[in-house]
């Protein structure tokens, strides 16, 4: 049976904004307190999702949630209209209020980890909703997530979905930007390489000093125990604490893997040629030929791959079995790693083709293509069963467009987030949105 791996890529939401949320994302900080233009972004995104989908890729689309998070707001004590819960947060508790604003669910690679059918002892596609309690306004996500996940894929004959884990720092969990899957065929069981930045319950993991690893060990065990994964499909391996400390705060941003290919940076692991013998043992043990590029930090330095995101890319398989590299567009105004890439594309490797993206938007929130969107791998029946107003098609993408143009500001600053007006709109969007992609009712103000 044939199988693929279908992109969901986020949907930018209406409340864009640069909120300065994420410590040690160094793009989030230093941006923060910029005007934002959430059209501008929600329509690169599309854009991108567009081409993919030209390109013979099959496209998938996952919605953004409701903001501001009201009923976040109420749990935190504020009361009364949800015009009086957004003024009183406004004027006693701004980050609370921006907080609840950040449109980060765009970030899907961070939504949840998903581990196809052919690895799953029960033989479904699994998913598991990321807690991403590192930073609260990531952590109201993982509810309405868990519902829009279930609407995508509602058959449980084919998907299991599984709630976020505990929501301590313990079991800090993101998902699949720390999570990489290696085969020969995306139908066959492949191996299942999970990145963590600590340990909760060993000392004997060092950690970073300055910056949070926001994913333990502990959480990626639970994951692979709670998708069923056997042993041999499974590795795990320690992001350099260094690297979290000179900004890497998920692995996304100095690794990709596809099919039998890591593409790394020299320092972005601990121990890493035993990782890679494991890697390469595991697969082979499969049928694969486990194959690793490391770019070398005497071409390009950890900074310059923080700032320009090269590794933060889609690697995507052509039908002629070479690869091809999706990149930011700030990969190209960077003359060290756009140098890197000539070479790389010319060496006459596996990556033949690199294609440039405007994503400038998200960029400035630290998320770059392989952000925003997340992977699964999925055979014939398993596409087919997959709700079909979420797959992009060319009237999906110009009836998105037009809800974009019709619904969406194009300049958002702080002040603007206490508007209550701001809220109303969001709400007509995602109400439309709902019956466009054809979801149902997802969002709190829909089922409350
Ligand atoms: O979690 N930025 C996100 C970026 C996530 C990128 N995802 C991956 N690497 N997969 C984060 O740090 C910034 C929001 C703000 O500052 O307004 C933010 O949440």
């Amino acid at each position: 049976m044939k199988s693929c791996e279908v992109n969901f890529d986020g949907l930018v939401g209406p409340t864009h904004n640069y909120g300065g949320l994420s410590y040690g994302n160094v793009a989030s900080q230093s941006n923060s307190q910029q005007s934002s233009n959430p059209k501008e972004a929600a329509l690169q995104g599309l854009a991108k999702m567009k081409a993919l989908m030209e390109m013979g890729f099959v496209q998938g689309v996952l919605a953004p949630q409701e903001r501001p998070d009201v009923a976040a707001l109420r749990n935190l004590g504020f009361a009364g209209t949800d015009a009086q819960v957004i003024e009183q947060a406004a004027k006693q508790a701004m980050p609370l209020l921006v907080a609840s604003c950040s449109a980060s669910s765009m970030w899907v690679a961070n939504a949840a980890t998903v581990s196809p059918s052919a690895d799953t002892a029960d033989g479904r596609v699994h998913f598991t909703a990321a807690n991403l309690n590192c930073k609260y306004h990531r952590s109201i996500e993982h509810p309405t997530t868990s519902r829009v996940l279930g609407a995508m894929f509602a058959d449980q004959q084919h998907f299991a979905h599984h709630a976020a884990l505990p929501a301590v720092a313990q079991f800090g969990d993101e998902g699949a930007a720390n999570h990489t899957r290696f085969c020969c065929d995306y139908g066959e069981a492949g191996v299942e390489f999970f990145v963590f930045g600590r340990s909760a319950f060993d000392t004997r993991y060092p950690s970073p000093q300055k910056y949070p690893a926001r994913q333990t060990l502990e959480a990626s065990q639970a994951v692979a125990r709670l998708h069923g994964l056997s042993e041999d499909g499974v590795v795990f391996g320690q992001q350099n604490p260094a690297v979290i400390d000179a900004g890497v705060f998920h692995n996304d941003v100095i690794a990709v893997g596809n099919g039998e290919v890591l593409f790394y940076h020299e320092d972005a692991f601990l121990d890493t040629e035993q990782m890679l013998a494991q890697l390469q043992g595991k697969l082979g043990q499969l049928g694969g030929n486990f194959q690793s590029i490391c770019v070398p930090r005497s071409q390009v330095g950890v900074e310059d791959a923080v700032r320009s995101y090269l590794f933060n890319s889609q690697l995507l398989t052509r039908p002629d079995g070479t690869m091809l590299l999706i990149v930011p567009e700030e990969c190209r105004n960077n003359e060290r790693v756009w140098q890197y890439l000539q070479g790389l594309t010319a060496s006459g490797g596996l990556i033949r083709e690199v294609n440039v993206f405007d994503l400038k938007q998200s960029m400035q929130n630290g998320g770059g293509p392989a952000c925003l969107r997340l992977r699964v791998a999925l055979n014939e029946t398993e596409l087919a069963a997959v709700n079909p107003g979420v797959i992009m098609t060319p009237p999906l993408y110009d009836t998105l467009t037009q809800w974009v143009d019709k619904h969406y500001r194009d300049s958002l600053r702080e002040t603007d987030l206490a508007d209550p007006q701001l809220l109303l709109e969001c709400r007509t969007a995602l109400d439309e949105l709902t019956q466009i992609l054809k979801l149902g009712s997802v969002y709190p103000f829909q089922i409350n």
